[in-house]
């Protein structure tokens, strides 16, 4: 498939200088118009202060974008795009359709592109009665064969995370915690889940990926980071203000928190791997 790539993402890939992918899906179905537009501009600005190019993925009218002008960040903010995963990236190429993509149709056209890390705000996994549904996201078993970091705050909070955990195992995809063992579980800094691996810095992120790339491995590699999160005696009102508050307000300040801070995180994992890289 023909990407598109923006000249700053392209020169930026080409002088080995940091890149780090943003996905569409979180701005066009995941936050509220209009809000969604500053939030794109933002989580890219975050990167750009940083020394940084982002590289907002959608695709536009059947080509897939690899970085987004102005317009296109309008447009993903803006227009009633289709849900794009791995599967419909060729029925939206063939048709010159658009869409915004998930974690697994960003992460696929990120490594296609060269992009070795890409920051979301949670990961889709297993829903709680897949025993019975089977609904599992895609971006499980793209991840076992995607060659990209990403970095997230745990999965969406509706989903079973013991059984995503576990299809992770299955998958042979790393999950690191950043800074915790604690998964997180989206709002709350704790699942009660414990990883079996936290790092404490990007440069150890960036050494497991060189080591990833040594062994031959083709998995992704998750990146759970939790900062903004709720803990301890904190989870029971928050809980019930986010029952009092479930329009929208308080959930959805603390969505944009996790967010912008998984994208400080990659912009330092990106750094370090670029660094690690030519040195
Ligand atoms: N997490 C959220 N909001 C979202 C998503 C995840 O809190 O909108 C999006 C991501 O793009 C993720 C996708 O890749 O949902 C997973 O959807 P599905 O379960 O249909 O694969
Ligand atoms: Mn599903």
């Amino acid at each position: 498939m023909a990407l598109h790539l923006s000249a700053e993402v392209a020169d930026a890939l080409a002088a080995s200088r940091p890149v780090v992918a943003l996905e569409s899906t979180i701005i066009s179905h995941g936050l509220p118009r209009p809000r969604n537009l500053d939030a794109a501009r933002e989580f890219e600005g975050i990167l750009r202060e940083r020394g940084v190019t982002p590289a907002t993925i959608a695709v536009l009218d059947g080509v897939p974008q690899i970085g987004l002008d102005d317009d296109g960040v309008r447009r993903i903010a803006e227009e009633d795009l289709a849900k794009a995963s791995v599967r419909d990236l060729p029925i939206l190429a063939a048709r010159g359709g658009s869409g915004a993509t998930t974690v697994a149709a960003t992460a696929h056209l990120a490594a296609a592109a060269g992009i070795r890390v890409f920051a979301t705000g949670g990961l889709g996994g297993v829903h709680r009665g897949a025993s019975e549904t089977f609904d599992e996201s895609a971006d499980l078993p793209t991840l076992a064969e995607t060659p990209i970091t990403v970095v997230s705050a745990g999965v969406k909070s509706v989903l079973d995370i013991g059984a995503t955990l576990e299809r992770l195992e299955t998958l042979s995809v790393p999950v690191i915690g950043y800074g915790t063992r604690a998964f997180p579980a989206f709002w709350l800094r704790e699942s009660g889940h414990e990883l079996d691996w936290q790092v404490d810095g990007a440069d150890e992120v960036a050494a497991v990926m060189a080591a990833r790339d040594e062994l031959g491995s083709r998995a992704g590699i998750i990146v759970a980071a939790d900062a903004a999160g709720v803990r301890g005696k904190a989870v029971t009102p928050f809980l019930l203000g986010y029952i009092v508050d479930a329009s929208g307000g308080r959930s959805l300040e603390i969505n944009l928190d996790l967010a912008r801070n998984n994208v400080r995180v990659a912009a330092d994992i990106a750094a370090a791997w670029v660094q690690r890289r030519t040195a």
